[in-house]
């Protein structure tokens, strides 16, 4: 127990760091994802237009709440995807692959705020303003290529911290 408890602090850590690491390539996925009329731009109504439809397509059952299970099989496609996009080796493909799943079951325990095991779309949007908030760097209530130009105005300021 006392294994499982120490790896899963270190996987919560890795989760709760990675935004920090990931932000360039998280914003293009961001903008790939929820652009949806191809502008350049995500507007606060695509946003919530595109997390709903994410949201519903994940809900495989449609009992309207996303269990463990719906959560990753939601992502596993994508996952899979990269990896195979990927010139890593297949062993580390795979241990990638493993510490991802491992992330995605714990973000899943994060977002459901009250541990009842269902992720409401309320859990869901909450984790959803968050990203949001975390992307649009210059506060407009969009996403674009100028939150990047923001964030790297911000980090040229401060001590590189990777
Ligand atoms: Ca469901
Ligand atoms: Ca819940
Ligand atoms: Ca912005």
């Amino acid at each position: 127990m006392i294994i499982r408890n120490t790896l899963l602090s270190a996987a919560l850590l890795t989760v709760m760091a990675a935004p920090a690491f990931a932000a360039p390539h998280e914003r293009n996925a961001f903008i790939h994802d929820y652009d949806a009329n191809h502008d350049g731009e995500v507007t606060q109504a695509e946003f919530d237009a595109g997390r709903t439809a994410r949201f519903k397509a994940t809900d495989a059952n449609g009992d309207g709440w996303l269990s463990d299970a719906e959560y990753l099989a939601e992502f596993e496609p994508r996952l899979d995807a990269r990896l195979a996009k990927s010139t890593k080796s297949a062993e580390d493909k795979l241990s990638d692959r493993q510490r991802e799943v491992r992330q995605t079951h714990v973000r899943f325990g994060v977002l459901d705020k009250d541990k009842d095991g269902k992720m409401t779309k309320a859990e869901y949007d909450a984790s959803g303003a968050r990203a949001f908030a975390q992307q649009d760097k210059d506060k407009n209530g969009k996403i674009s290529d100028a939150d990047a130009v923001v964030e790297r105005a911000e980090a040229s300021t401060k001590p590189a911290s990777n």
